[in-house]
This record gives structure tokens, C-alpha cells and sequence, in this order.
């Protein structure tokens, strides 16, 4: 592999194609295209395409700044070192369900990956109404495998210890300690949302109990350095088609609670169905909340019991007492997340392009009291059927 060592600049679409070719991964001579695709919060992504050879590629570069605010919020490029070795690190345990890393380059903050273009963006897909019938497997399954085996369960305890070091990624998690477990709970001034929710956020930011139960959600967030989690993982991080399925971006990757991901992921797959008028468009989405828990579920005490080095594992009450702590956590994030993406300052392209402006606002008081639910009744959770219930009521109410 070429190893360049270039001092930051940001890259344009031409000395993107300079770069993948000076690295061998492209051919000079080809009818080659380069277009900026990055359509997230922080990021640049040049696909660039070889015409003659049918052949496309990835580079994506960290700026230093958050694109979504601009260069006065500056954010640390070692996102991209962070991004590049956990794609190779849940590579090992889920080759199938992430992108090819190519190359990766920390001066440059860039990745060279797998052009998934044959692949959508599920949120986009799921916002027109696409289905995708083996999503929850597939996100279920690298659950299973991606957070058992970087847990104490599978890794060496001082060797987990290094990557919990190798992992330690202070700046993205201050967005998220601010951005979903803090700011959306206050008068904050990153806060956005219409001014017809502001009664409904004002009770929020009053409401005593669940600012108890949401300072214990962050509490854990800050303090179980359990597994290698992918810290963002929304329906915007996720490409797949009728078959397959890719999860990408773990910029916001480090050692945290098991259940961060799942609660992010139910949570967006809600959002998505409160965009939703029936619930024949509802159900596929539900289904989904029931079985990437089943499906983690059960690829995790596979895991187990063939690989778990920690002597305590041969309790089956044990791996029952962690399953249920989890899921409480994961129902207590995805509350979290249901709130921020309504009030905080990154929104879900789900509620924010429903047409009617009435429904939307509706549909937005109703994803701000299912957050409410999930915070204050974490802790009486006891099955994924249970959320869908929940969500049910509160979308009566
Ligand atoms: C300033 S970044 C805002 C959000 O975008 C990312 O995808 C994360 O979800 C973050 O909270
Ligand atoms: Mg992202």
C-alpha cells in the first residue's frame, strides 16, 4: 500500500482524483468522473468513477470543522483514524456488512473505501417507502458480532483495554454527550425546532423525573466502556438494497454501553414510522424494532457460547440479566434520540419532510412524547414488543 505523508489541505473534486491515482487505486488513462456526495453533517465524499472499467471509489475526508454549523465548530480530524480502524475492526467479525477499506491516511484525515453506490441511504429509501426485508437481520447480526467480540466477553481484558485507548474519542462523544444527552433537556442554544413546539419542549425541560432518568442515561453513556460500539448508528449510516447491507460512518466510534446502537437504531426506525399514515406502512418498521433485538439476540449467545472467555459465562442467568440490562439501556437511548432528533440541532429528514404542516407538527409532538415514554420507563421494559406497544399508545394519546 502507498503511504503519502501531505500535511492537511482540503481536497476538490480534482485533487481527489490526483490522490486515488498517485495511490494506484485508479487508472490514469480511464474516462474517470469525481463527484462530492457528502450530503452529512461533517464530511466530504468524493466518489469518484472509472467509466471504462465500470470500477467506482470512495475517499472521504474529515474537515475540521462540523459542516453542519460551519468552520466556528471545530471538530478534530482524528475522526477519520477513529472511522478508518473500526470499518477494519468490525471487519473481522462482519466482513460482509461494512465497506472495504482501501487506504486510510490520518495527516490528509482520508479513507479510501468500496464505492457502495449500487446500494441507498436506508433513511432516504425508508422516507419514500421502500422496504428493506433483511435490514433488521443484517444490523442485528453485526450487533451480535461486532459488540460481543470487542467486549471483555470475547478480547483479552488488557488487550481491550488498549483499544479502549485506541478508541478514546473525546471530541465526537462531546457532541453526542451535548447534542443528544444534554442540550435537547435544557433551554439550549442549539436547540431548533418551530416555535408551535416550544410549549411542548418547555414541559419537557420542566419535567423533574425525567431529567432524573435522562441524567442517568448519560451517566452510563459517559462511564461503560463495555464494547467497540459505532456511536451514530442511524438510518442515514446505513446503505442497503433488497439483499444487502452496508453500515458506514463509525466516526463517532469508542468503547461504550452495549446498548447505544440498538436504542439508535430502534429509535430511527420509529421516527420513520410516525412519518408514515397507516400502520400497514407502520408494520414492516415495527417488525424491524422486534427483530434486530431478536436477531442480536441470538448472534450474540452464539458468541457466547462458543467464545466467551469470561469464566462467569457459563451461567445462563448471567447472559439473561445482561440481555435485559441492555435492552432497558438501548430503550432508555433511543428515547434520548427520539427527542433530540425533534428539538435538537440535527433533525430526521423522516419528520422534517412530512408535507402537511399540521400532520408534521403532530407527528413531532407525538416522536417528543414516545422520548419522554422510553427515558421514564426504561427501567420496566422487558421485551422489544414492548417498545412497538408503547409506541402505540403514545401515538393514540
Ligand atoms: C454536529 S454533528 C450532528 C450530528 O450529526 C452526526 O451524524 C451525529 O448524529 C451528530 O450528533
Ligand atoms: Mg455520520
Amino acid at each position: 500500500m502507498v503511504t503519502l505523508t501531505a500535511s492537511y489541505e482540503e481536497l476538490t473534486e480534482s485533487s481527489a482524483v490526483a490522490l486515488a491515482i498517485r495511490l494506484g487505486l485508479i487508472e490514469e488513462s480511464s474516462h474517470l468522473t469525481c463527484t462530492e456526495i457528502g450530503d452529512g453533517n461533517l464530511n466530504y465524499v468524493f466518489h469518484i468513477f472509472d467509466h471504462n472499467r465500470k470500477k467506482g471509489l470512495i475517499i472521504k475526508q474529515a474537515l475540521p470543522y462540523a459542516k453542519v454549523v460551519g468552520e466556528s465548530w471545530p471538530l478534530t480530524l482524528d475522526r477519520a483514524r477513529i472511522e478508518s480502524a473500526a470499518l477494519i475492526k468490525q471487519s473481522e467479525y462482519a466482513p460482509h456488512l461494512v465497506p472495504v477499506v482501501y487506504y486510510s491516511d490520518t495527516a490528509l484525515a482520508v479513507t479510501a473505501m468500496e464505492d457502495l453506490s449500487h446500494l441507498e441511504i436506508v433513511r432516504k429509501g425508508l422516507i419514500a417507502g421502500k422496504h428493506y426485508p433483511h435490514l433488521s437481520h443484517h444490523v442485528g447480526e453485526f450487533l451480535g458480532k461486532t459488540l460481543f467480540y470487542t467486549s471483555d466477553f470475547a478480547t483479552n481484558p488488557k488487550i481491550k483495554k488498549q483499544f479502549v485507548k485506541q478508541f478514546t474519542n473525546p471530541d465526537l462523544c462531546d457532541i453526542t454527550e451535548k447534542l443528544v444527552f444534554t442540550d435537547p433537556f435544557f433551554d439550549s442554544d442549539t436547540n431548533d425546532f418551530e416555535e408551535e413546539l416550544r410549549e411542548d419542549a418547555k414541559a419537557l425541560w420542566a419535567d423533574l423525573e425525567l431529567q432524573a432518568k435522562a441524567a442517568e442515561l448519560k451517566r452510563i453513556f459517559l462511564t461503560s466502556a463495555e464494547t467497540l460500539v459505532h456511536g451514530d448508528l442511524h438510518t442515514g449510516s446505513i446503505f442497503a438494497n433488497e439483499s444487502e447491507t452496508k453500515i458506514i460512518d463509525p466516526e463517532f466510534a469508542f468503547y461504550g454501553p452495549f446498548g447505544f446502537d440498538i436504542g439508535h437504531f430502534i429509535a430511527n426506525l420509529l421516527l420513520n414510522a410516525l412519518s408514515h399514515e397507516n400502520e400497514q406502512e407502520q408494520q414492516p418498521l415495527f417488525d424491524h424494532v422486534v427483530n434486530v433485538w431478536a436477531t442480536f439476540k441470538e448472534v450474540f449467545t452464539k458468541a457466547w457460547k462458543k467464545d466467551s472467555i469470561e469464566a462467569f459465562s457459563v451461567s445462563n442467568s448471567f447472559l439473561e440479566t445482561t440481555f435485559d440490562r441492555i435492552l432497558k439501556e438501548a430503550t432508555g437511548f433511543a428515547g434520548c434520540e427520539l427527542v433530540r432528533r425533534t428539538i435538537g440541532l440535527a433533525h430526521a429528514a423522516d419528520l422534517d419532510a412530512i408535507p402537511s404542516p399540521s400532520r408534521r407538527l403532530q407527528q413531532k409532538k407525538a416522536a417528543l412524547a414516545l422520548g419522554k415514554t422510553f427515558i421514564k420507563q426504561y427501567l420496566a421494559v422487558e421485551t422489544a414488543s414492548d417498545l412497538v406497544a408503547l409506541f402505540q399508545q403514545s401515538v393514540k394519546e
